[in-house]
């Protein structure tokens, strides 16, 4: 028989190894622990990212695609669509983001099939309260593109947005020129919709939290508040890259952005600037939502470190008005509405402006090999924009 005494040590040991788990499981990180132990026993998922099926609330991050597959293609008649609720019930926080290789554009088009031509959606079930066009500046980043397209399309359908995503990518081999392609992309955004918001995008940025509504609010925002590579903090105070979203009126109320900018830096500062002269504030997500994560890679050829910056800087109270989206001058050489996106190829010249040299023969050869003002080599091959201002359009599909 079991003495009194010896039941009172089974007791305290008892007793001690419950003190000793939960403080092991109230140690920072102990979720991550538990899902991990946890995945051990579930069985893998059958997605394109195998295996990688966290519950949506999950801590370490959620299925962009967990909470989608119920919605059906067919829409609801116009007369019983009631507004979409203010705040989406499909949304669930945190999500995973991971890089996997091997991942087709096909594979992210079959994963979302209410995406409609152009990379265009809208809810099936009820009347979006928000219409959001995405512009993303592009040269030489297919691979990236890729898994942008993967993470953006699930995430913008589940807070339940009227969006459309476009892809302003800047033909030739000239320095590349961020701040004018997001010009090119509010204008032809806009001509096309009538969208009540432009969220400015870089193509290597994953949001990671879907809590990070992407519609605008009563002062530009500044979206990409916590990327990965600055720790998830905030930079500097005044930092307005990556991600940012204005309205159509905050964009010209501060003449859009500077064309000027050739080359790595300094324009994503001058349009914070442009904020303020133009007598706005930038508003931000919190910290704990505006988590980007950031696809790795070496700088870019043809986007060297533009060593100007920082005397274009100094100026932009004096040039804003005079360089903006009241002069943006640029050629569009094709718009091509495909199952994801709609692809706009622009040539936007070089510092030296449209066309400051006249554009070589046709025989010339190679697109490096011409004076740096030239236009690119398939302007000439997709036929550029008339004088008459209208351009080719080209349906095909990728
Ligand atoms: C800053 C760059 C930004 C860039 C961030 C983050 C300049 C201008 C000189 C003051 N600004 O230093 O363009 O987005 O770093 O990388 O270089």
């Amino acid at each position: 028989m079991v003495s009194f005494q010896s039941r009172w040590r089974y007791l305290f040991m008892f007793l001690g190894i419950q003190l000793v788990v939960m403080a092991l499981l109230s140690r920072e990180g102990y979720q991550k622990r538990v899902t991990y132990f946890i995945r051990i026993f579930r069985k893998p998922d059958a997605s394109v990212f195998s295996g990688r099926n966290h519950s949506a609330a999950g801590i370490s991050g959620g299925d962009v695609y967990a909470n989608l597959s119920h919605l059906s293609k067919n829409h609801i008649h116009a007369d019983e669509m009631h507004y979409c609720p203010k705040t989406s019930p499909l949304i669930g926080g945190p999500i995973h983001v991971s890089f996997p290789s091997g991942l087709t554009l096909a594979q992210v088009q079959r994963k979302n099939p209410l995406v409609v031509r152009g990379g265009h959606y809208r809810p099936p079930d009820c009347e979006a309260r928000h219409r959001t066009a995405i512009i993303i500046p592009h040269r030489h980043r297919e691979h990236h593109l890729k898994f942008l397209l993967y993470y953006l399309h699930p995430f913008l359908q589940r807070q339940q947005l009227s969006y459309g995503i476009y892809i302003i990518h800047q033909a030739g081999n000239y320095t590349f020129n961020r701040a004018k392609l997001m010009n090119v992309g509010f204008r032809e955004a806009m001509r096309e919709e009538d969208w009540d918001c432009l969220f400015f995008h870089d193509v290597d940025l994953i949001p990671e939290d879907d809590r990070n509504t992407y519609v605008c609010d009563a002062n530009p925002k500044h979206a990409a508040i916590a990327m990965d590579k600055f720790g998830y903090k905030l930079p500097y105070k005044m930092y307005f890259g990556g991600v940012s979203a204005l309205t159509p009126l905050h964009y010209l109320k501060m003449n859009g952005f500077p064309n000027n900018y050739w080359g790595w830096g300094g324009e994503d500062d001058d349009i914070g600037v442009r904020v303020s002269l133009a007598g706005m504030y930038i508003s931000r997500p919190s910290l704990k939502v505006g988590r980007y994560k950031m696809i790795k890679h070496k700088l870019d050829k043809g986007n060297d470190v533009n060593p100007k910056r920082f005397n274009m800087l100094a100026k932009t109270r004096q040039t804003w008005k005079l360089d903006g989206m009241n002069t943006a001058e640029y050629e569009i050489i094709s718009r091509q509405y495909l199952p994801l996106y709609t692809n706009i190829t622009v040539f936007i010249g070089t510092e030296a402006g449209l066309h400051a040299t006249p554009p070589p023969p046709k025989a010339a050869g190679k697109a490096e090999a011409k004076p740096a003002a030239a236009a690119p080599a398939n302007v000439q091959e997709k036929g550029a924009a008339k004088p008459d201002g209208k351009v080719k359009e080209d349906a095909s599909e990728k």
